[in-house]
């Protein structure tokens, strides 16, 4: 039945238009509405296939990137140990190369005196050997030190200001390895005196000591 035999004809308005007519235009403005939320959805299909395309795209390279990454840090560890391996084969090299009694360790040759003497004479010793009593630059120094597990003069006096700690080439104290309480300059007893020389003691670590007590000693030359 044709749509304009429907309307009622009550619902004529002055115009003199039909109803029909009206329902024509809604109906149009619908399809157009439709048409542009068919366009709309389209649009929104692409952008998204497009996003999902350069997401999975942003997933390969990550992954690839992890491979990547991955073998290098296997490259890496491969390569921190052939140098360790390389290093101990160097020392021991070195150790049978070098000169009698010296000792290499991290690019610095170190000599363990066998004799016991005061700090004075101790470092007289280094100076004929063309160095100098060590001087203490990093945690690695200070355990290579303590593990010779000897009492050792270092190169550390406070002779010239007391409590004023310097090193045998003039530089000032910075990092420091005193054990407990020390430095004390003898905590006031008599029976150790002033106290202006470092020592490493066995198990310990820095005490400052009367210089005129025998020890061994550790020599330091930088080459
Ligand atoms: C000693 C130190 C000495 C002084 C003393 C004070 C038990 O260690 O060797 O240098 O510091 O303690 O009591
Ligand atoms: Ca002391």
């Amino acid at each position: 039945m044709p749509i304009w035999t429907i309307a009622n004809p009550s619902s004529y308005d002055n115009s003199g238009r039909r109803p029909s007519r009206a329902a024509a235009v809604c109906l149009g403005m619908l399809c157009v509405l439709l048409l542009a939320g068919i366009v709309g959805l389209d649009q929104l299909q692409t952008s998204y296939n497009t996003m999902k395309k350069e997401t999975d795209q942003l997933q390969t390279s990550y992954n690839t990137m992890k491979k990547e990454r991955d073998q290098l840090q296997t490259t890496f560890n491969t390569m921190t140990k052939e140098i360790d391996q390389l290093q101990t084969s160097f020392n021991n090299l070195a150790k049978e190369t070098g000169p009698k009694g010296w000792t290499l360790f991290q690019s610095t040759w170190y000599y363990i005196s066998s004799e016991v003497k005061s700090w004075d004479e101790s470092r007289q010793d280094c100076i004929e050997r063309g160095a100098d009593l060590v001087i203490i630059n990093s945690k690695e120094e200070q355990t290579f030190l303590t593990n010779l597990n000897k009492r050792i003069w270092i190169g550390l006096t406070d002779k010239d200001i007391e409590g004023t700690w310097k090193w045998v080439d003039g530089t000032k104290l910075t990092t420091s390895y005193w054990t407990g309480k020390q430095p004390d300059n003898g905590n006031g007893d008599p029976i150790y005196g002033e106290e202006d020389c470092a020592e490493i003691v066995m198990g310990w670590i820095w005490n400052d000591i009367s210089c005129a007590n025998h020890y061994n000693c550790v020599c330091e030359k930088v080459v």
